[in-house]
């Protein structure tokens, strides 16, 4: 686009992203060369000169308090955008529209008048169409989802709610299942100090009159690894802080502070800012009495959520034999007893299950003492499937509890998902890298890739293949044989033109992708785990191990495989295919004309642009204009600028001429 002198641009800034300029001078372009702009910054005066492909038009007939949806603005660019987020922000206006997506800043405070009832009560008037719908809340990590989630759903059941008064109603249930689910499935990341490690679909269902009549609480692939390994300045789920905190019970459970116990002094935050675990406990606690677990259930959760941290603690030294293990010293072996009374398990049972393996040879099964490493990888797998089986347990237990109105035909479904991580640019991992702590650049697992895939799709600009990274990896879990070497093997060479995969030079077995999160963003992923992590099976000997659990709380998230008939058929099911079950109820419609304006609007600022004054081409031309509606203009983006062009042009000449027979005249 030819910017001529004096006109108001935006040109990228160095440390604003973007400033407000004007331009002084476009310099000639010679061939295929990127044209060069010199232009005053408004801020300082400053001379610049810029790459002509980093110049923006900006409108200076913008309202100065921002417009409250973005189909508004004239120029819908990057610059445009921002600009009218931070004008609504400095006036406390985190919402605004763009179309049908509605943007929110996160505030870092409390903003009550936005959330009070007399705000509710100004949108309570549409009971809708009487169809369902959803609700897609995106960001990146700490962007706000999970916030605007829980007041979506507090909106939701104000309109929907029956207000009886009663603490047990469907609307306090659903509301209450949140800190319930925080407190197991969130963490604090380097990101956010309540960080969601699992994604989130609420569907809530209404009757005919309009009233909340039933939920469902759906959730997807929780941060296994998290239970068992966690990062420096980040913790492990909330919920083992809590109970460390909660006096009687700690003690009941032979807990102490967090730093005695190995999943949980890995790294050396213990505390959240603002927050009292103690007081969190009793608010879980609270939340499960409301949701309706019952006392029983609630006592078995937490001595699962105990019997984790002393699993932690059982440490092993190698054994008598050659590549065998046993148990540490005498403090192990009081873990390993308080584990297995919390578990109700047989504690020789549980060390013979982390010490040995069954192996199946033609000749028979034998049984093989394993090295301590292993016991230790075995000890973590082991923690890792009771807490996710618990987790299980309290969605299923949540959605038993409030009901499902299968009757229901209007549903508002609210989707929260983690958002897009990549630490490379701004976390303590690359800051690692520098200092020479970790021994190379930060990767990423199976978890991260599943969490960036779906925000990708979210973006909309993941061009799925028919041969992907998860039909591939599906491919190599249903093939005994393959390896996670295989696998890489396989993924470059199906995917070896793919132009946003590269194999990173130093492993055979590592791959990166350049994942697109508003910008791009190269990300390294290791594969060692994936087809474990793909497969989701349970280890025999855990799974013997725990359906024999004289408690029948944990022998019920053990079911015997024998028992189920679902689960002893060979139905091969993935945790990355279910994964994209999730992505497929993802729809964002990306509007095609992204600017409206109503007739009398766009005649206002076009309409000497009408073919008498300009030439003899028709007014509303296609190149312009892509649709045509009944009382507006739609716009392709990008359109309004050369329109704009076209009427400066024409505004200059005319000026031109003015002043020519001012000139004359005078
Ligand atoms: V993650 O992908 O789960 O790591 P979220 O869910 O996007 O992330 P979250 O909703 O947890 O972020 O918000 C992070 C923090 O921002 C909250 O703990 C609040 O302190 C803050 N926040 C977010 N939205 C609001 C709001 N509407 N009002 C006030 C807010 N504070
Ligand atoms: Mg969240």
């Amino acid at each position: 686009m030819i910017f001529r002198p004096g006109t108001a641009v935006w040109v990228e800034h160095p440390d604003l992203a973007w400033a407000e300029a004007e331009v002084v001078s476009t310099a000639p372009t010679r061939s295929s060369a990127p044209s060069t702009i010199t232009v005053v910054l408004l801020s300082n005066g400053a001379k610049v000169v810029a790459d002509g492909r980093k110049v923006l038009p900006r409108d200076t007939e913008a309202d100065l308090c921002g417009v409250d949806d973005m189909t508004k603005l004239i120029y819908l660019h990057e610059p445009g955008v921002l600009c009218n987020l931070a004008r609504r922000y400095t006036l406390n206006e985190i919402y605004t529209y763009t179309g049908r997506i509605l943007i929110a800043v996160n505030p870092f405070a409390k903003l009550p008048h936005l959330y009070d009832m007399h705000m509710m009560e100004q949108y309570k008037a549409m009971v809708g169409e009487n169809c369902s719908q959803s609700i897609l809340v995106s960001g990146e990590s700490g962007a706000g989802k999970t916030e605007t989630t829980k007041l979506i759903m507090r909106y939701l059941t104000f309109v929907g709610g029956r207000a009886t008064g009663n603490i047990r109603s469907v609307e306090q249930q659903v509301l209450e299942s949140n800190p319930l689910l925080e407190a197991f499935g969130n963490a604090r990341t380097v990101r956010n100090d309540n960080s969601s490690r699992f994604g989130k679909f609420v569907q809530i269902q209404f009757d005919k009159s309009g009233r909340i009549s039933g939920a469902a609480v759906r959730t997807y692939l929780l941060e296994r690894s998290r239970v068992v390994q966690i990062s420096e300045s980040e913790r492990n789920y909330h919920c083992f802080y809590q109970l460390c905190a909660s006096g009687q019970d700690a003690d009941k459970y032979k807990l102490a502070h967090p730093r005695n116990f190995n999943y949980l002094n890995q790294s050396h935050t213990f505390e959240l800012q603002g927050v009292s675990d103690a007081e969190e406990y009793l608010k879980t606690r609270r939340a499960m009495d409301i949701v309706g677990i019952c006392f029983a259930d609630q006592e078995a959760t937490f001595r699962v959520v105990a019997a984790i941290l002393h699993l932690g603690n059982i440490e092993f030294s190698p054994g008598e034999e050659f590549d065998s293990s046993a148990i540490k010293d005498e403090k192990c072996r009081f873990h390993l007893q308080m584990a297995a009374d919390l578990l109700m398990v047989d504690a020789s049972l549980l060390l013979s299950t982390l010490c040995f393996r069954k192996i199946k040879t033609p000749e028979g099964n034998i049984i093989k003492a394993v090295d301590n490493s292993s016991a230790v990888i075995g000890r973590d797998a082991l923690a890792k499937t009771v807490y996710a089986r618990l987790f299980d347990w309290l969605v299923d237990n949540i959605n038993k509890s409030i009901g499902q109105d299968i009757e229901s035909r209007a549903q508002i479904g609210v989707l929260d998902i983690y958002g897009f991580e990549c630490f490379k640019y701004n976390s303590f991992v690359f800051w690692f890298f520098f200092l020479g702590i970790s021994d190379g650049p930060p990767l990423f697992s199976f978890e991260q890739l599943c969490i960036n895939f779906a925000n990708e799709k979210l973006q909309q600009h993941f061009n799925k293949k028919p041969i992907g990274i998860v039909s591939l990896l599906d491919e190599a879990c249903m093939l005994g044989k393959s390896t996670h070497e295989t696998f890489a093997t396989k993924l470059f060479q199906n995917l070896r033109t793919h132009p946003r995969l590269e194999k990173p030079k130093l492993s055979k077995t590592d791959f990166a992708i350049s994942h697109f999160a508003g910008k791009a963003c190269p990300v390294t992923y290791q594969t060692e785990l994936f087809l474990e992590k793909n497969r989701d099976y349970i280890i025999a000997e855990h799974q013997n191990l725990l359906s024999s659990s004289k408690c029948s709380f944990i022998s019920c998230l053990f079911p015997s495989q024998q028992n189920d008939p679902l689960k002893s058929s060979y139905k091969f099911s993935s945790v990355a295919s279910r994964f994209k079950g999730v992505l497929e109820a993802i729809r964002i419609s990306l509007a095609g004309y992204p600017t409206r304006k109503t007739y009398s609007e766009f005649n206002d600022r076009f309409g000497l642009l009408v073919p008498e004054h300009v030439d003899e081409r028709p007014y509303y031309e296609s190149d312009y204009i892509s649709q045509l509606g009944r009382t507006k203009v739609f716009l392709r983006a990008g359109q309004i600028a050369v329109l704009d062009s076209r009427r400066a042009e024409i505004l200059d000449s005319a000026a031109r001429v003015i002043q020519g027979c001012l000139a004359r005249n005078i």
